[in-house]
């Protein structure tokens, strides 16, 4: 029995400033902005690369799939740390730095080329704070291009397509059953595979109350008509993504109408 399907991580770029962290906080506080942002680049981003190889390693090893349930910058005071307001005032700079953007694009990189696989972004928008710079933007109203990092994560997004195709359909055709007796249906569903997601499935009818479906989540499925008249039947399969429909239409007689 499998208990495993994969591992996730949080594959922050770690700048955890304490009293007691190297630079301290107090420390770091004196530096300028191009200075924090080298640091992010130069040892937290490699440090960050590191650490993924390190776990894909392991899950490579085990047959699991890696994925990152939260990441992003990780610029913030701990232990005492956040109450320092000059280095509070550096990090929300720093987030809010043009470069911060070329950061984030080498950043979905790293990650595009030591794992590949899906990745959360923490978070959407969120207001900086003491307690850190979450928000690819700060509130609603900003644009792409108030945001570096929502900025570079949009662009990234756009020239690193998932190249998912939704599911394909294939083995239905237009029908003729009869009231009363049992109707088979089987179609045939292949997915590339891309969403990392299993196929769902599912059928709908023209007319909800004239038809029975003996799994209607399943490709293969026996109906029973309790009207006579012309249905249509949908099938639908989704790889969480991609969506794709099948449209048949059922021409149901009364037997005595043979
Ligand atoms: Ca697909």
């Amino acid at each position: 029995m499998k208990h495993v399907d994969a591992v996730s991580n949080a594959p922050y770029l770690h700048m955890c400033l304490s009293p007691r962290s190297k630079p301290t906080s107090d420390e770091a506080a004196g530096w300028t902005v191009a200075q924090v942002l080298d640091h992010a680049e130069g040892h937290c981003l490699p440090e960050m690369v590191k650490g993924i190889k390190a776990v894909k390693e392991l899950c490579g090893q085990h047959g699991l799939r890696l994925i990152a349930y939260e990441g992003g910058q990780h610029l913030v005071g701990v232990g005492g740390g956040q109450d320092n307001d000059k280095l509070t005032a550096l990090f929300h700079a720093a987030n809010r730095h043009p470069r911060m953007g070329e950061i984030y694009r080498k950043y979905h990189d790293a990650w595009r080329d030591a794992c590949g696989d899906l990745f959360c972004t923490f978070s959407s928008i969120g207001k900086y704070s003491k307690w850190g710079s979450w928000g690819l933007a700060e509130s609603w109203d900003q644009t792409p291009d108030d945001c570096p990092k929502l900025k570079a994560t949009l662009d990234w997004n756009r020239a690193n397509p998932l190249k998912n195709e939704p599911p394909r359909i294939e083995g239905l055709a237009d029908a003729k059953a009869k009231v009363g007796e049992p109707f088979k249906l089987a179609a045939r569903i292949t997915d590339d595979g891309k969403s990392r997601m299993p196929v769902i499935v599912s059928w709908s009818s023209s007319a909800p109350d004239a038809v029975a479906f003996s799994n209607a989540r399943s490709p293969e499925t026996e109906l029973r008509f309790t009207t006579g008249g012309t249905y249509t039947l949908l099938l639908r399969a989704s790889d969480g993504f991609a969506r794709s429909e099948k449209a048949i239409t059922v021409k149901v007689i009364h037997v005595d109408m043979e």
